[in-house]
């Protein structure tokens, strides 16, 4: 079976925009392929974090991913956090010694983030780096992901040809796995941006978590535009588009059939469906959801997956060690 790797950052709850670019492909594709899905904790400290809340989101987000569909009683299923397996760290060490400091600082999400914070640290720089160094443990062949993080499994991959060239064959050269549909969703109230769980205002992202009344009030208040045509058209009328999108990835509808099914209605109209579709979806999830957590059954779950994935990292990260000429012969 080949690899599939991903990770969502516990830095807040999970929202909708996650969730298609990342745990809905998992659900898709969870019998195909083996499958490492970790939870990025390092990843997540690259901007401050609450530690409390890092505990608890670290523990929400498993049992959310559960919840959305991942099946952790397949034997190919391995759940884990990465800071529990040192492997990742010491591997992203030797990537940040191969990685020009430019190829770093020219990443869209280290331009957006360090511009929201001069005061960013090293690790917000080098975040690409220990991203490599998750997927490349595990020899993944492929990474489901939004296309907000194409370009860091881009560096992922140049990355292992460089090593691969220069030390001789040590790790696969991964592809991304980007969604047809919800691979960017928007932001509700400044569509040009893509939906992120650490957004500040309060209307912009929906979250899995939230109730039926908040998801109601913010897909009614969600920016579109003034002409009033239901059109998918991302440049010109990105709100609108996001709306559709929406519709099409919770409803199981390709584009067309959700444009074809609003086109001449109202705005209302259209938030009122997508609104509808997002509430059963996320309902069903949050229903499960707290189900897994009074289980108690994660801690299990957590253990068997960080013990499998020490196993396949120290033998990729010895070869690695060798390779690069590290400790005594
Ligand atoms: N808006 C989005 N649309 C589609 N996919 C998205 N992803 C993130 N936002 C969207 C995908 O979700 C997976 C997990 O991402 P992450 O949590 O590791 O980091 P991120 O991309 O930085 O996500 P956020 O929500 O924006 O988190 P914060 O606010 O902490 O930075 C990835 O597959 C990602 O592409």
């Amino acid at each position: 079976m080949d690899r599939l790797l991903t990770g969502l950052q516990p830095s807040g709850a999970l929202t909708i925009g996650n969730y298609c670019g990342g745990i809905s492909q998992i659900v898709n594709y969870q019998d195909k392929y083996e499958t490492f899905l970790f939870v990025p904790d390092m990843h997540a400290i690259t901007v401050p974090q609450d530690p409390e809340a890092l505990h608890r989101n670290i523990i929400n987000a498993i049992a959310m991913y559960i919840a959305c569909g991942v099946n952790p009683d397949l034997p190919n299923m391995h759940i884990y956090i990465q800071s529990e397996n040192l492997y990742h760290a010491n591997l992203s060490w030797i990537f940040e010694c191969h990685t020009p400091h430019g190829d770093l600082t020219r990443m869209h999400q280290f331009k957006a983030k360090s511009a929201k914070n001069e005061a960013f640290t090293e690790g917000l720089v080098t975040y690409p780096d220990l991203m490599a160094a998750d997927i490349l443990l595990y020899d993944a062949k492929y990474v489901p992901t939004g296309i907000d993080q194409k370009q860091h499994v881009e560096l992922a991959r140049n990355l292992a040809d460089r090593f691969n060239n220069r030390y001789g064959e040590l790790f696969v050269v991964s592809e991304p796995l980007i969604p047809v549909i919800g691979a960017k969703i928007r932001d509700l109230q400044n569509p040009e941006q893509k939906m992120s769980k650490s957004t500040d205002n309060p209307k912009a992202s929906v979250f899995l978590s939230d109730d039926e009344k908040v998801i109601r009030k913010k897909i009614m208040s969600a920016v579109t535009d003034s002409d009033g045509k239901i059109v998918f058209d991302e440049e010109n009328k990105p709100g609108v588009s996001n709306l559709l999108t929406i519709y099409s990835a919770f409803s199981g509808c390709t584009i067309e059939d959700s444009v074809a099914k609003f086109e001449g209605g109202g705005y209302g109209d259209l938030k009122k469906a997508v609104a509808e579709v997002l509430v059963e979806k996320l309902t069903a999830f949050q229903d499960k959801y707290n189900k897994i957590l009074a289980s108690g059954t994660i801690d299990e779950i957590l253990d068997a997956g960080r013990d499998y994935s020490i196993k396949i990292a120290a033998e990729k990260y010895e070869q690695v060690r060798r390779a690069v000429g590290f400790g005594r012969i």
